[in-house]
């Protein structure tokens, strides 16, 4: 079996140690960390989604599966950002209120990192108050939202109230992501960027800072 296959099922499996061995050993075989991203770590992820969706799996086994994608993606992390680069402006990241998913926004974190942004993370479960204390103590020039429930992503729309009721809207890019979340989403809620991956909302804060 190919080594991206062995990981993508080490980490249905839950094991944290051996994809961190199997993800060094697939670099040092040549692979990039995007391939290793995608064909193994993410492909293992949406396997155990799709078991989780028909109750063949269930929150231990997701959460053990979880814990084996971030020791993978640690090993990948320093090849997923542009070593160097000049801080591009100041993120601040979080996954909305009432919703515990962190692995996407935490990718999105590096990647933003990777392409000079000062990235402040305020984690899960985020309040749309919070989102607009930070960026006004931080003086922040975007937020990043991440959602990956149908029930959670509604609350964009109050961080994007928030902001407008304060009058802060005008300051700051409002930028949306996560599996349920879409573009004509992003329109009706009246945010300004939607991303569907890390890499293109990390492309998608340089352009909005250069425009
Ligand atoms: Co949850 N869960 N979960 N879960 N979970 C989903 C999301 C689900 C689709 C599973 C399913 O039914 N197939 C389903 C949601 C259904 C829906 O609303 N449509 C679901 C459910 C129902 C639940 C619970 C309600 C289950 C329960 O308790 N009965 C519960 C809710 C808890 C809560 O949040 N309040 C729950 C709990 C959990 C765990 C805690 C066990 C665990 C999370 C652990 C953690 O994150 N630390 C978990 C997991 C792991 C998943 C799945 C299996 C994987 C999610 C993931 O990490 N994907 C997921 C099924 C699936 O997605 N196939 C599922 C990998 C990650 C890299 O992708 O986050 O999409 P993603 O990020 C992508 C893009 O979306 C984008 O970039 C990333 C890729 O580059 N992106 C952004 C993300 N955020 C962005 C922000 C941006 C831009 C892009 O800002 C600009």
């Amino acid at each position: 079996m190919k080594i991206i296959n062995q990981i993508s099922e080490a980490l249905q499996k839950g094991q944290a140690p051996a994809v961190k061995e199997m993800c060094r050993k697939a670099l040092d075989d040549g692979l990039n960390a995007k391939e290793i991203l995608e064909g193994g770590l993410m492909d293992g992820m949406s396997i155990i989604g799709d078991k989780f969706k028909k109750n063949e799996v269930f929150v231990p086994e997701v959460l053990i599966a979880a814990r084996a994608m971030n020791a993978g993606i640690e090993i990948l992390k320093p090849l997923m950002m542009d070593a160097g680069v000049e801080a591009a402006g100041k993120v601040v990241i979080g996954t909305v209120k009432g919703d515990l998913h962190d692995i996407g926004k935490n990718l999105v974190k590096i990647m933003m990192e990777g392409k000079g942004f000062e990235v402040i993370d305020l984690g899960t479960d985020v309040s749309a108050e919070k989102f607009l204390e930070t960026v006004k103590s931080e003086n922040a020039d975007i937020i990043c939202c991440s959602a990956l429930l149908t029930t959670t992503m509604t609350y964009m729309k109050d961080i994007v109230n928030a902001f407008e009721e304060d009058g802060k809207r005008d300051n700051v890019t409002i930028m949306v992501g996560g599996a349920p979340v879409t573009q004509n989403f992003c329109d009706t809620i009246g945010a300004d960027i939607y991303s569907a991956d890390a890499a293109s909302a990390a492309d998608a804060a340089l352009g909005a800072l250069a425009s």
